[in-house]
């Protein structure tokens, strides 16, 4: 008997129940278990049909990731599918919670779906860098055709119960007792003499050749960089093509190539990163969370305005306060025009646009914010100003609320000291725009409380961001190692290579655009205040001046003035190359007496993120972040960092960090610059021979 596959009759119908919690993946013993249970099924002459089902929260949600990159054990899942689909008798599959990847090709392998209306139903292997290998590319097309199944296999998104009906995936729906609905169905069916429905057995309609190429244009550009989806397409197209045992044959081939490649085990690793991020080692499971029903918000500017929106969203009503009427009602009306926006393309009703602006109240007093349970202050970005606001934040809040900063760069220590409760004081960084971004970098203090940083990241997942526990530092763990990157770039350039060039080899790498581009979007007159700014109160450490702070001083701004670095089009986004910064690049040049030279794209690769990869290491020595994993994440949704890349330090441990630590040393004798020190972390995992993983 297994003990996560069961066997029993009840009124006629042989139930098969998956219980591997928590989501019943189909591992080794599953998969075993399944066969063992079905050739009962078989054996059994009292029982009239069979039912597959999952115990606890959900039906199998797809083969046990943790197995791949193992050596696989027999049974396949594909052979184990086959064999239910051959089975003599007739099979149905109840589905509730969330029947994906190989739980789905389950499915698949019935004669007759039913489903929970709740159930959702999906084959997400793409988001792994895979493609569903247990015959869903093949048996999918067979029932609602290659372009419906293109849609479900390249897009990877789980459909609801109701859509699957009307697509032809799901038989019946049902609410209620999913076990007694089930065995009822079943009886119906084998009362009816129901003819077994193999997917197999259906014939698909060949497509013409330009279906399959169109959609790989279609994808071109949202996917770029990724291989799987485009194995996805040819995997389809197998089944249009050849008989079943062919196709299967051929997404075998396919699945098996994915499966061995860097970007699905990149892929694999992010999955599990991004739920690794949420377990703060140190803090207890059952540490007790506050509630968090109300929320202030102290600024209605784009910042404030943005994360309001993540508030509302969720249905948690929101109180924005700000020093003039005027302020409020501009930013009541952004956060309106946003959320119409959103509705005008599909994305929202306006039911739920009314309802979302229904929550959203505003004040003048601070008075007014007595009652709320958590207050996220996105004012200016001053040491003098935040204090000004955390000191009567202290004075009117009640006991228990948090209080949260929103700052990018100020030492949420400082800030937290100007309360008498430090302990409830915790940075919250919203990236911009803040109602999109999905990354939240919670900042803990020296002071900040267990119950706090535990209720702040279970929030950030309730409002649908991705949240990472950081601690306190200069631009904390993302910009930091950005503003380490861009002086790379910036160096690159001076020695002789285009900005252009720059750009293009990150967006090649697989970024959505280079530092220079990005620096457009940002602004260049942002840093150049703050260097200027520097210059005036202190000039001993100030920095140089370069051929960024010329355009800036012409207002060549970025986007926002039309050119920056690049020049840009009226309404185009696009980047070109500009006279203007390759003149100001020239002078500078010349000022400094530089012999330029030419500059191969590889070391603009290896100077970018190798820079990166050493600030990581001394960002995890410092402790700032708790594991390479937490970087990762980092980059991967606050700048775009290719998820099949895995993050920075997932792809230095990819290259070897002997490889990337000799890299750097070589730099820093070449250069002297702090920047290129190596980190004593990497230097001694390079020379154990071990990874970042190893920590
Ligand atoms: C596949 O099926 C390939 C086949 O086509 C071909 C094979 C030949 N395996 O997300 P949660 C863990 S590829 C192992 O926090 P939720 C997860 O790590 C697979 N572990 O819960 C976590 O562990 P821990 C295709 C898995 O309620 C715990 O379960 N399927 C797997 O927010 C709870 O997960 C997918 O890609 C797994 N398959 O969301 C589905 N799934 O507690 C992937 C979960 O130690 N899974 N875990 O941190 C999901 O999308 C979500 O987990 C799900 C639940 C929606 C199911």
């Amino acid at each position: 008997m297994s003990d996560v596959v069961s066997y029993q009759r009840e009124d006629e119908i042989g139930l098969i129940v998956v219980d591997n919690p928590p989501v019943n993946a189909l591992g080794h013993a599953v998969r075993q278990g399944l066969l063992d249970a079905l050739d009962q099924g078989l054996a059994d002459d009292g029982a009239r049909a069979l039912v597959v089902m999952g115990a606890g929260r959900t039906f199998p949600a797809g083969a046990d990731i943790r197995e791949f990159g193992q050596t696989p054990k027999e049974p396949a899942l594909p052979d184990v599918i086959n064999r239910l689909e051959d089975s003599g008798k007739l099979l149905i599959a109840a589905v509730h919670g969330t029947a994906l990847g190989g739980g789905m090709e389950i499915t698949l392998g019935c004669d007759y779906r039913l489903a929970l209306d709740s159930a959702r139903m999906g084959l997400p292997e793409v988001n792994l860098g895979l493609l569903p290998g247990a015959g869903g590319t093949q048996r999918l097309p067979r029932l609602i055709g290659a372009q419906a199944a293109l849609d479900a296999i390249v897009g990877g998104k789980p459909m609801k119960a109701g859509q699957l009906e009307k697509m032809g995936v799901v038989d019946k729906v049902v609410s209620g007792d999913l076990k007694a609905e089930a065995i009822a169905y079943a009886r119906q069916l084998a009362d009816d003499n129901a003819p077994r429905r193999k997917v197999s057995e259906l014939t698909v309609d060949k497509e013409s050749n330009t279906v399959f190429s169109d959609y790989e244009q279609s994808i071109a550009r949202k996917k770029r960089g990724f291989l799987a989806p485009f194995h996805c397409i040819k995997a389809v197209q197998a089944a249009t093509e050849l008989d079943f045992a062919a196709g299967q044959k051929r997404e075998r081939e396919l699945f098996t190539e994915l499966l061995n490649s860097p970007q699905s085990a990149a892929q694999r690793h992010v999955f599990f990163a991004e739920r690794e991020v949420g377990k703060v080692p140190g803090i207890a499971k059952d540490t007790p969370r506050r509630e968090i029903a109300q929320v202030g918000i102290i600024g209605a500017g784009t910042m404030g305005g943005g994360i309001a929106m993540n508030f509302l969203s969720a249905g948690i009503p929101v109180k924005m306060l700000e020093m003039k009427q005027e302020a409020l009602d501009k930013g009541v009306a952004l956060i309106r025009k946003n959320y119409e926006a959103t509705a005008k393309k599909g994305r929202m009703t306006s039911e739920q646009v009314e309802r979302c602006m229904s929550l959203l109240t505003t004040t003048l007093s601070y008075d007014d914010l007595s009652d709320v349970d958590l207050v996220i202050e996105a004012v200016f970005e001053n040491m003098k100003v935040k204090k000004e606001v955390f000191g009567e934040l202290d004075r009117v809040t009640k006991p228990g609320a948090i209080l949260a900063t929103n700052t990018s760069t100020l030492d949420v220590n400082e800030i937290a000291q100007s309360t008498r409760r430090p302990e409830d004081v915790i940075g919250m960084h919203f990236f911009s725009p803040a109602n999109v971004m999905k990354l939240l970098e919670n900042v803990r203090g020296e002071a900040t409380s267990d119950e706090v940083i535990a209720t702040v990241m279970d929030l950030s997942k309730r409002i649908g961001k991705v949240g990472v526990l950081v601690g306190v530092c200069y631009g904390f763990v993302g910009n930091r190692i950005l503003h380490k990157r861009q002086a790379q770039a910036i160096s690159l350039v001076n020695e002789g290579a285009a900005p252009a060039q720059v750009d293009k080899v990150l967006y090649d790498f697989g970024l959505p655009m280079g530092p220079f581009a990005m620096a457009d979007l940002a602004g260049l007159d942002v840093g150049w205040r703050i260097r200027e700014g520097l210059r005036e109160s202190d000039p001993a450490n100030a920095p140089e001046r370069n051929w960024l702070d010329a355009l800036a001083e012409q207002e060549r701004w970025g986007q926002k003035t039309g050119g920056g670095v690049f020049d840009y089009a009226e309404g185009d986004r696009t980047p070109r190359p500009s006279e203007v910064t390759a003149a100001e690049i020239e002078k500078y040049r010349a000022e400094q007496g530089i012999d330029t030279r030419e500059v191969s794209d590889t070391e603009i690769l290896e100077r970018c993120l190798y820079v990166m990869v050493n600030e990581g290491a001394k960002i995890l020595e410092e402790g700032v972040a708790m594991r390479p994993l937490d970087i990762d994440i980092v980059w991967i949704y606050g700048y775009g960092f290719p998820v099949y890349q895995g993050g920075p330090m997932f792809w230095a441990d990819s290259i070897g960090l002997d490889k990337v630590h000799a890299k750097i040393q070589q730099f820093h004798d070449e250069t002297g610059h702090d920047d290129w020190k190596p980190a004593p972390l990497l230097e001694r995992l390079a020379k154990e021979g071990k990874r970042f993983a190893d920590l």
